[in-house]
């Protein structure tokens, strides 16, 4: 969809009233058709509120984006959306806005997201405006909030985000005096317009139904922007006159009458006269017209849904996943020296992250220097975890590679809904390659004494989540390739390093050979290799599943394990933990009489449970022992000795692989 409200003084007063009865028709006839059992789900109409979404639109250019929530409809029709590929989205027909994966929340278009987690879009429509900054157009975006969603927490990350990078964006407030069902009584303290005031946004609010009124706001409000003048926000106090969803309205009935004198439509009525009801009929027969229910509704074909079949690029040169070559340097120094690489010769990659300007240059190092070569494309952000990711996916969904980093793995919980309800849906919506592809990176785990939330190796919140890809640095895999291929992804993805690997030295790898290790590799996009110690690939006594962190302890071990004890072990170690790189472990295990698979998070539901779960799906477990070793089941606590009980070592890995093979 393209933007195209054009204006000019009568006629566009004409076409504002068309606007407006346009989503009055549309969503009245959608709730005749969900009284008649037509329709099944929900839907939340904009009635009653159509003004502030219309006055908004008529300033948009084709370039500007627009924001909204769970009542998506009307914003979608007043900026010029398509109405019968919106209804057909609403019906579930492939012909749909989003081929009828979306539905009536979630939209997604070139210029155009909905969503139905509150506030969730606020944050992403934040790094969209900065998107724009950074091209360097004249671009503006405009995010839809409601009152209700003043109660979430990432609408102030949003605000304080916008508000230092001084992006252009507008803020739109529309006050319905309700949240569902609860008056604005008892879900907001204070005063809206000092929210924003507070940061240093330039604020406005009305209260009208006015689409005239409203539109000399709205003009004032996209000079501001378009002029380069930093954020601004618009409060609208109105009134929705229909139930929130459909049927769920309690509200006072001299409450409704009295706003239904004050009905947006019947206002522009009086200023246009007799020249209104001609008007009318076209935005009738053309809401008719959309909402035409098809002779049968063709719902997308299973086949046609992306899924994470589809989740890596099928097409790329294959190699060998570690490096060759002389020693190596700690980790942290290969990273600043991918990333120095990747800015040089990405324009596309922004890394954004909380202290990692110079001279500190990030919590671990990693970005030590880089601000100084590159300042534009380090982005420090305030501390706010959802607000980054959200920027980083507004960024992404305008063609951005953003590398964004939680200091500690530990707060990427407090983003999770934006990688879960956000990043790993967009691009499920759509057919494109319209997804976000935004990487995390999640310095985590333990063996530093930084205790219980600050050591944890929390992917396994992650492994499960659909469309999101997850990867681990390790010491066998070349950090150059692996980044590579993740800033390759048209997905988003999560990676884990661990805290422990920044100071490990890469080891030498020449002639496939690393110490007393053979070394295979499975050559996918993200690798999966294998050390053994004897001959490549051969028949051996255990294969010790290990990644990220783990790798070097699995080796230690497998040393060990042949000197001490004569028992031959390979060591696997996938670069990608979701989704499972099936073929490469059942490869890898095939020759092996055990399987022990480490871990450094908890046991309960990790990634052993998974892998092994997906090698006994297809027999190929039956007749081998198997073990996990990982954390107990409980916080990692503080006291250094108690971590070390608490983590997996060498020593209990030892016994975990003698068990395995009694
Ligand atoms: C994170 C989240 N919490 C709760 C909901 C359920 N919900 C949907 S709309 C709504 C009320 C929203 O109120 P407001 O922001 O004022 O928008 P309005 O519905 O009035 O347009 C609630 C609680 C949700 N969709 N997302």
């Amino acid at each position: 969809m393209k933007l195209d409200i054009v204006a000019d003084s009568q006629a566009e007063l004409v076409e504002l009233y068309y606007r407006m009865v346009l989503v009055r028709k549309f969503e009245e006839r959608l709730l005749a058709l969900f009284d008649a059992k037509q329709l099944t789900g929900t839907t939340h109409t904009y009635i009653g509120q159509e003004a502030t979404a219309v006055a908004a639109s008529r300033f948009l250019r084709r370039d500007d984006c627009v924001f909204s929530q769970h009542r998506s409809h009307g914003y979608f029709l007043a900026a010029g959306g398509d109405p019968h590929a919106l209804f057909l989205e609403i019906i579930g027909d492939r012909g749909g806005v989003c081929r009828g994966v979306g539905g009536s929340q979630h939209l997604l278009t070139e210029n155009f997201l909905s969503n139905g987690i509150l506030g969730g879009t606020a944050g992403i429509a934040v790094g969209a405006a900065l998107a724009g900054k950074l091209r360097g157009g004249s671009d503006v975006v405009v995010s839809f909030l409601g009152d209700g969603t003043l109660g979430e927490g990432l609408a102030y990350e949003s605000f304080n985000i916008a508000s230092l990078w001084r992006v252009p964006i507008i803020f739109v407030i529309e006050n319905n005096r309700y949240a569902q069902t609860t008056p604005i009584e008892l879900n907001l303290a204070g005063d809206i317009a000092r929210r924003t005031e507070a940061f240093g946004i330039a604020t406005d609010e009305i209260e009208s139904n006015d689409v005239v009124a409203l539109s000399g706001r709205f003009k004032t409000a996209f000079e501001h922007v378009r002029g380069g003048s930093g954020p601004y926000c618009q409060i609208v106090h109105t009134y929705r006159q229909g139930p929130h969803s459909k049927g769920d309205d309690f509200r006072p009935d001299e409450e409704r009458q009295f706003w239904r004198k004050r009905d947006p439509l019947r206002i522009a009525e009086r200023t246009l006269g007799p020249a209104a009801a001609a008007i009318e009929r076209r935005a009738d027969a053309d809401a008719a017209k959309a909402t035409r229910m098809p002779e049968q509704v063709t719902p997308l074909p299973l086949e046609e849904l992306n899924t994470d079949r589809d989740l890596l690029p099928k097409q790329f040169e294959a190699q060998d996943g570690w490096r060759s070559g002389g020693a190596g340097d700690w980790l942290v120094k290969h990273l600043q020296e991918v990333f120095a690489k990747i800015l040089e010769t990405r324009p596309d990659v922004y890394l954004l992250g909380e202290d990692i300007l110079d001279p500190y240059g990030g919590a671990f190092k990693v970005y030590r220097g880089l601000s100084t070569r590159f300042p534009d494309r380090v982005l420090t952000m305030p501390v706010s975890e959802a607000g980054m990711i959200a920027a980083a996916n507004g960024l992404a969904l305008r063609g951005f590679r953003p590398v964004a980093e939680v200091m500690f793995g530990d707060f990427a919980t407090l983003a999770l809904d934006q990688i879960l309800n956000h990043a790993a849906k967009f691009g499920r919506f759509t057919d494109s390659q319209r997804g976000t592809p935004i990487v995390l990176r999640m310095p985590s785990g333990g063996y530093r004494g930084y205790g219980p939330t600050h050591s944890q190796s929390l992917e396994k919140l992650f492994l499960g989540i659909p469309g999101l890809v997850v990867t681990a640095s390790d010491i066998v895999h070349d950090p150059l390739l692996i980044w590579e291929r993740m800033l390759g992804l048209s997905a988003p993805c999560v990676h884990v390093e661990n805290k422990t690997l920044y100071s490990s030295v890469l080891p030498e790898i020449t002639d496939s050979r690393l110490g007393r290790f053979y070394l295979s590799s499975s050559r996918g996009y993200f690798p999966t290799t294998t050390l053994s110690l004897t001959e490549r690939n051969g028949a051996n006594d255990v294969a010790i599943v290990a990644y990220g962190g783990m790798t070097g302890m699995a080796m230690e071990a497998a040393e060990r394990l042949f000197v001490e004890y004569e028992i031959h072990a390979t060591v696997v170690v996938p670069s990608q933990l979701a989704p499972l790189p099936v073929e490469d472990l059942a490869a890898a295990v095939a020759r092996a009489q055990s399987v022990v698979v480490l871990e450094e998070g908890t046991e309960r539901a990790g990634f052993g449970a998974e892998v092994i779960a997906a090698l006994s799906s297809l027999d190929l477990l039956k007749s081998k022992r198997v073990r996990r070793c990982a954390a107990f089941d409980t916080i990692i606590p503080g006291s250094a000795s108690l971590e070390r009980d608490v983590l997996p070592s060498v020593e209990r890995l030892i016994a975990t692989v003698m068990d395995a093979c009694k």
